[in-house]
């Protein structure tokens, strides 16, 4: 199948989980075509199968705001029938789905019909979709789509809650690829980053306040008052200068490293004892996934989707938002003994074995098919 994938290609889980399907997909024999701004941070390689199209909005100054919908849906036009793109798959509703309902609509004219999949990461519902201001969008673009995904059982929920929705959603949760973790390689470099008597705690994300990074940092804190601890914060946003001003002020400066964006994900969590994800709201929480996958135990919040992926006292423990007492607590349960360690670190990397790809691939490949068929019997 010839498959177009829109997405947002910087760092974060969409992007992420939206390459790593399109470069899946490509292997399984499709023909992937991703349409976006810039070449996504995960995708290296591109080859006869993996094609990257970049939209460009020119800049005029007559505009407040430049048009990026408008060069998106022409882009997609163009492209869709360059190379006769046979289905249509956007991540986020805002404003993917909604462009991509029009391009739709634009080769409807010309006598294409291309059926379109929303898959739903999060932020689009229950962070930005939901304000008054673009609800009205969200809510048609969604059920404008020929097929919905969900990334969560509870952004489902919340999506059908939040919005008055005419289509079914389905599930498919987000994945990893196993195959890329190696778990015989221990040359990890520990060294350049810790004492051999440190625990190495981490964090990743995109530093907005969604995710509670001062929490992370008060977390950290706490857990240094009983041993001997580093903290590895990875990522770059908005929260990134109030968390070293908030270390100095602690006076635990020496013992946070910042490392900014990395693509070395894999290298920095093969060093890293225990993950922190301590966010306000999270569908699924996809970094927490890639650290279990990396034989990291999590200490997270039961937001949202987190608690379809952590399993409390099994991969790691679950706190209410905000509750730093007892994340602390519960951190230095898992960090005190070096056997309770090994027994979490073992059970994260099993339970996130479940999330392979190769469990999730077909899931997506048969609702690519229903797409197709709905569509066909639509218009033919
Ligand atoms: O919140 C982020 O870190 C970025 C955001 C995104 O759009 O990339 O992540 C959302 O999608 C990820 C992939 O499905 C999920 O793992 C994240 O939980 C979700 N973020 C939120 O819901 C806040």
């Amino acid at each position: 199948m010839k498959i177009a994938i829109v997405c947002y290609p910087t760092f974060g889980g969409s992007g992420v989980v939206a390459t790593e399907l399109g470069i899946a997909l490509a292997n399984r024999g499709h023909e992937v075509h991703f349409i976006t701004y810039r070449q996504p941070v995960r995708l290296e390689l591109l080859s006869n199968k993996i094609h990257f199209h970049e939209v460009h909005v020119p800049e005029y100054p007559l505009f407040h705001y430049q048009p990026y919908e408008l060069a998106l849906s022409s882009k997609l036009v163009d492209t869709i029938k360059f190379f006769g793109i046979e289905l249509l798959h956007v991540h986020y509703a805002i404003p993917h789905a909604y462009a991509g309902y029009m391009a739709k609509k634009i080769l409807e004219e010309e006598g294409i019909y291309i059926p379109m999949i929303t898959t739903l990461h999060g932020t689009d519902i229950t962070l930005v979709g939901k304000h008054p201001f673009y609800k009205p969008a969200v809510t048609f673009s969604i059920n404008k789509s020929d097929v919905v995904t969900a990334v969560s059982e509870n952004l489902k929920e919340n999506t059908l809650k939040l919005f008055h929705i005419k289509n079914d959603i389905e599930v498919i949760p987000n994945f990893i690829d196993r195959t890329k973790y190696r778990p015989d390689f221990t040359d990890c470099q520990r060294t350049l980053m810790a004492n051999d008597d440190e625990r190495i705690i981490t964090h990743i994300s995109n530093f907005r306040k969604v995710k509670r990074i001062p929490d992370v940092i008060q977390i950290f804190y706490k857990v240094l008052q009983e041993i001997p601890a580093k903290l590895i914060m990875v990522g770059e946003g908005p929260e990134k200068e109030h968390a070293e001003f908030l270390c100095e002020k602690l006076g635990i400066k020496e013992k946070v490293v910042f490392l900014g964006n990395s693509n070395e994900i894999d290298r920095i969590l093969c060093f890293s004892d225990l993950f922190v994800l301590p966010s306000e709201s999270e569908s699924f929480g996809l970094a927490a996934l890639e650290a279990m996958i990396n034989k990291v135990a999590v200490i997270s919040s039961n937001t949202g989707g987190i608690p379809e992926v952590n399993k409390h006292g099994v991969t790691g423990f679950l706190s209410d938002v905000g509750d730093i007492e007892e994340m602390a607590e519960n951190a230095l349960k898992i960090l005190r003994d070096e056997d309770v360690m090994e027994e979490f670190k073992e059970n994260a990397a099993r339970v996130a074995s479940k999330f392979d790809i190769l469990n999730i691939l077909p899931l997506y490949e048969a609702v690519y098919e229903k797409a197709y068929k709905t569509n066909y019997k639509n218009f033919y």
